[in-house]
């Protein structure tokens, strides 16, 4: 039987009183920690070095990591106040089963462990072991995500594990497999700074990945010509030799187009198409039509633009081209992938000094965590669980025979469609906020209130957690060891600051004590997470992401080591494919033809505007941690609608004024905010916000076929302007969860 559905008083629970925190008088014991930690920023995949303050085991402040090689001290808005959260007064201190008619009661650690193994118990009997899924994320450590791989394998033994990952890197790492057998970016930042041109796709690097603004602005610097693909002119945009407006969903025609002047004007390294790729013909052959003309008609950018760029690329003698969710938040993300990957492979220009391709990793160990084993279809060391010598190999370190291991489950939207439709029951997650960030959130709701059973490990309560029958109380990243995979591959070292406060635990010693409870005890017999993370080493041996060679003690050595490492007296590999030998069965990279084809969603009468979402430089993802620090609240308090003003002008919206999108999926309103840095067929939306003011209520479960990454970039909406002007601000930051 099916819960009734979660009650308005139990979403509103503990959501109010402190989402503004800022400590007026500053943290006291500010002045003398008793300790300073080098370890590194628990958000995005930059993963900048920094100190953390310690006083009286809680965190009081920081300092700028200087020596630390990628960020130098340099951090972002959100880098120097995620210390803030470690006294939050929301933090979960217990944890807490919620009761009918009582909301959330806080109860012992004993009660909560036992209804969860009970409940998993009768789901599984009565169900089947697939009836009880698991939901992941990568702002874990390595040492978790391959913990909650192994967990849910071994202990949950249930096919339907995945991760957040699903919403963020899986376009790149497919597409990044497909050509180089392996899924890591290529070089360093660094490598930037000698590039003559440098290409940006899809990626609000100034926003997003603030620090890596400085290798981009060296290269600049240095007379590299910067090229920028977005339809905003995004701050990096605005520094750019050359921006261009694409319309949203039209990546590959671009690069296409761009492939095939290529060609034409025979800017192109033969040898090394002769000597180290394959499928050439086939890809070119595919861009035979794509001519500057059409491209223009398709992508809304002038042809003598994507001449230009051409231009630069093709006669460049080192380049460096990246991309992000942009061009990967598509149905066509791996597409798009494929088609950056072309231009780079027809140039030869990647493998040396100043030559380099990468995706820019997203979340805080998007690298690492999409490595280890908690993605469906994947276990440790980036082996396919499909096949029968991989499961070998990791069934033979887990200490199962390899028939016990399940198979490849359901993807993480996936999932909660099953659950919708009643064929998954139960469900743990851990670091996911799924009623936030994945598209289509009405169904995402509907589907939590179905489950007989969930329970989440969170150290605040997240929109997602408020539908969970149990909520542990779980840890922060510094407060506990490990190591994370930065977006560059450089494996580092976060260091355990403090211990969790109150009643609240380690994420790992949770999962450790519910593997015990599940029977699985002797499969998880670690007692550091340093024993964990030297088994993630043996089961990544001689894989596509091998770690063998990494220790702590390297890492903390040489502040950090990149992956590959395959011997204990290897050094690490910052530039990948120096030698030539790329991963693929042939050793050699693949290009990949690529057709056009239209977004899943397209504009039409009905729906006239293109709708795409993103992020803004001061709030984190589904916001459940930056939203409750009030210095970052403040500088962008309330998710806009950003508007060009011919667009306002044709639909009669002024600044400020609330405005009705709607789509297919639904409708929200949010208040216009007249720009010319956007196109004029396009309206951006931020995401970080739940409830009413969730851009996730319009966006379509339209999925990449290969990735199964949801189209977040491309909604086809319509605008209503209601008339009314938006209060200010302050008044309207009390939303609550529903
Ligand atoms: N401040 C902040 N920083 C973050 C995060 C955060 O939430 N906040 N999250 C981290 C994570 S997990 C991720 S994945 C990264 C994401 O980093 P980015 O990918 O840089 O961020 P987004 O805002 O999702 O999208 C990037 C840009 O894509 C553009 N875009 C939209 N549609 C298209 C299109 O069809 N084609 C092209 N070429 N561009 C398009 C948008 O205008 C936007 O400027 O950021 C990381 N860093
Ligand atoms: N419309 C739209 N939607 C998007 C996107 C978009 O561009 N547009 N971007 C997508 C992308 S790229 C991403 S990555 C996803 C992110 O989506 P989510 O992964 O759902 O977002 P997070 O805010 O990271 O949620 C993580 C949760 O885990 C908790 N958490 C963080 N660290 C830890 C930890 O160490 N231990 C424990 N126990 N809990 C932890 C946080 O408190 C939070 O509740 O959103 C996606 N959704
Ligand atoms: S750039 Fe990323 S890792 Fe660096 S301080 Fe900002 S959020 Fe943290
Ligand atoms: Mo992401």
């Amino acid at each position: 039987m099916a819960r009734p559905p979660v009650s308005e008083e139990r979403l509103a629970a503990d959501f109010g009183p402190h989402l503004n925190y800022a400590p007026p008088e500053g943290v006291p014991g500010r002045e003398e920690p008793d300790d300073i930690v080098e370890t590194h920023c628990c958000f995005c995949g930059m993963q900048c070095g920094i100190k953390l303050l310690v006083k009286e085991n809680r965190v009081v402040g920081f300092e700028p990591w200087e020596e630390f090689p990628f960020n130098e001290g340099r951090l972002c808005p959100k880098g120097v106040q995620r210390y803030l959260q470690d006294n939050h007064p929301d933090r979960l201190t217990r944890p807490m089963e919620a009761r009918p008619g009582e909301g959330f009661v806080p109860v012992g650690w004993e009660h909560a462990l036992d209804r969860t193994v009970q409940e998993i118990r009768r789901i599984q009997q009565q169900y089947g072991k697939q009836a009880f899924g698991m939901l992941s994320g990568v702002s874990l450590t390595n040492e978790k995500s391959y913990l909650v791989g192994k967990f849910a394998r071994v202990a949950l033994q249930t096919p339907n594990l995945d991760y957040n990952g699903r919403l963020c890197m899986v376009s790149a790492g497919a597409g990044n497999k497909k050509a180089f057998g392996m899924d890591r970016a290529c070089n360093p930042w660094s490598d930037m700074t000698h590039a003559e041109v440098i290409m940006i796709c899809g990626a609000n690097v100034s926003e997003t990945f603030p620090t890596l603004t400085h290798w981009v602005w060296t290269g600049r610097d240095n007379g590299a010509k910067l090229i920028v693909v977005d339809p905003r002119l995004t701050p990096i945009a605005r520094t750019a030799d050359l921006h261009l407006a694409i319309r949203p969903g039209r990546d590959s025609a671009l690069y296409s187009a761009i492939l095939r002047e290529l060609i034409v004007h025979d800017w192109l390294d033969h040898d090394f198409i002769a000597q180290h790729t394959s499928g050439f013909e086939a890809a070119a052959e595919a861009v035979q039509d794509y001519t500057l003309d059409w491209a223009e008609t398709v992508t809304g950018i002038p042809a003598s633009k994507i001449a230009q760029a051409a231009e630069w690329w093709g006669a460049a003698k080192t380049s460096f081209l990246c991309h992000a969710r942009g061009i990967e938040h598509q149905t066509k993300g791996v597409e798009n992938v494929s088609a950056c990957i072309n231009l780079v492979l027809a140039t030869g220009r990647i493998g040396r000094p100043y030559c380099g391709y990468g995706t820019i990793t997203g979340q805080g160990n998007g690298q690492g965590g999409r490595e280890h084993g908690h993605k469906t279809d994947q276990l440790p060391g980036n082996r396919d669980i499909e096949n029968p010598e991989d499961r070998r190999f990791v069934a033979d370190i887990w200490g199962i025979p390899e028939p016990e291991l399940p198979h490849s489950g359901y993807t993480a939207y996936e999932m909660l469609e099953a659950i919708h439709r009643g064929e998954i029951k139960g469900l743990l997650s851990i670091c996911f906020n799924p009623v936030v960030s994945l598209p289509n959130n009405n169904m995402v709701r509907e589907a939590l209130d179905k489950l007989e059973f969930y329970a989440c490990i969170d150290f605040f309560l997240s929109e997602t957690a408020h539908y969970a029958d149990i909520v542990f109380a779980g840890s922060l990243q510094e407060e506990e060891d490990g190591t994370v995979t930065t977006a560059e591959g450089r494996v580092v070292r976060i260091r355990a600051a403090v211990r969790p406060p109150g009643e609240a635990r380690r994420d790992t010693a949770i999962l450790l004590e519910l593997a015990r409870r599940l029977g699985a005890g002797d499969k998880f017999a670690y007692e550091t997470s340093e024993d964990i993370f030297n088994e993630l080493r043996r089961a990544s041996r001689g894989s596509r992401a091998d770690y063998f060679g990494i220790t702590y003690e390297k890492v903390e050595k040489n502040m950090g080591i990149f992956w590959p490492c395959p011997d204990l007296d290897h050094p690490g590999t910052p530039r990948l494919w120096e030698d030539r030998q790329f991963r693929t069965p042939d050793k050699r990279a693949h290009f990949v033809p690529v057709k056009y084809h239209d977004p899943g969603e397209v504009t039409d009468d009905e729906f006239d505007v293109i709708l795409t979402t993103g992020r803004v430089v001061s709030q984190y993802l589904s916001g459940t941690q930056t939203r409750r620090i009030g210095r970052l609240v403040d500088q962008y308090p309330e998710p806009l609608l950003e508007l060009h003003p011919a667009l306002a002008l044709r639909k009669k919206i002024a600044d400020r004024e609330l405005v009705r999108v709607v789509t297919r999926r639904g409708s929200a309103i949010f208040p216009a905010q007249i720009v010319e840095t956007i196109r004029e067929d396009t309206v951006f939306i931020p995401y970080h916000w739940p409830g009413k003011k969730s851009a996730n209520q319009l966006t379509s479960g339209h999925l990449d076929p290969v990735s199964k990454i949801p189209e977040f970039k491309i909604s086809a909406c319509r605008l209503e302007p209601t008339g009314q002007t938006a209060p200010p601000p302050s008044e309207t930051q009390a939303w609550r969860a529903t």
